[in-house]
């Protein structure tokens, strides 16, 4: 059964971009709980997290799990990236990515590496690019692997990234690898811009695919743009996806409202789990 996530954004560099809730971690959790949402993901450096035992708490309070954690704000933030041509620097990103593995690795969240791919430019080659991201990757994944978690690689649209574009993009990615700890996430917002046909690329992503991005074709919440979601709702069946499915939206027409409009979709378009129940000690961190 899919299960039905919301972002939450620590970030205030990232102000104005697509995550639903933003910057009161409480009263996003709060809110989630109260449309039964199964979990929320997190965009955030590491010292923009709350203490784990605080954020444990929270999620029980309000019957939350911590689906996962993205790490964009080391770009947003720091500039950096997995393919950068300084060699400290290409350090320093994978050290950012390893911190966030290693809070959420005990939630037994996930993290997710997008913009942080970098792009290849003047100065790194593409082939260089790629070499240098395969090698993080396999890095990151066996660091993760220790948790029990994949490493998830997210292809973004041709305006944000020039390496890894499609699904079908990912999958020759992953097959450059040599962990088998990586997944994709497919971003409905990115696959519109780039996909010829998104229900054919999230069958070709097929069991590799670890982790959903869900907007409208604008970016707002599903159900404010004009993509067509009945293929996307049968592919993931066919599938048989079974992980989050995270809504990554514009706050639109503000954040409580984006989060109904998002649960109620998630409702209508499949069967989602109805929330988790609070109180339960979900979150089992040690
Ligand atoms: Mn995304």
């Amino acid at each position: 059964m899919i299960r039905s996530c919301v972002t939450v954004s620590l970030v205030p560099e990232a102000r104005g971009g697509q995550f639903i809730f933003w910057d009161d971690l409480s009263e996003a959790c709060r809110k989630a709980g109260q449309l039964n949402f199964d979990a929320v993901e997190l965009f955030a450096t590491p010292s923009d997290l709350p203490e784990p035992e605080t954020l444990v708490r929270l999620l029980d309070d309000h019957g939350l799990k911590l689906a996962a954690l993205g790490t964009g704000s080391g770009w947003v933030r720091h500039r950096l990236t997995l393919t950068d041509g300084d060699r400290h620097r290409r350090e320093r990103a994978r050290q950012f990515v390893c911190s966030l593995i290693e809070y959420g690795g005990p939630f037994r969240a996930p993290v997710i590496v997008g913009s942080m791919q970098g792009r290849w430019t003047d100065c790194v080659d593409r082939d260089t690019a790629l070499s240098y991201l395969c090698e993080a990757l396999d890095e990151l994944a066996e660091h993760a692997e220790r948790y029990g978690v994949p490493l998830i690689f997210e292809p973004l649209n041709r305006y944000e990234s020039n390496l890894v574009n499609t699904v079908a993009d990912g999958l020759s990615l992953l097959e450059r690898l040599s962990s088998q700890n990586v997944r994709l996430l497919a971003d409905l917002f990115h696959m519109n811009i780039e996909e010829a046909d998104l229900g054919a690329a999230l069958r070709a992503g097929g069991s590799r695919i670890g982790h959903l991005h869900f907007a409208d074709s604008n970016r707002r919440p599903v159900g404010c743009g004009h993509l067509d979601f009945v293929p996307i709702v049968s592919a993931l069946r066919e599938i048989g996806y079974d992980g989050y499915a995270s809504a990554e939206a514009l706050p639109y027409p503000d954040s409580e409202a984006a989060a109904r409009t998002t649960r109620q979709a998630f409702r209508r378009l499949f069967e989602v789990s109805d929330g988790a129940r609070r109180g339960e000690g979900l979150n089992e961190v040690s």
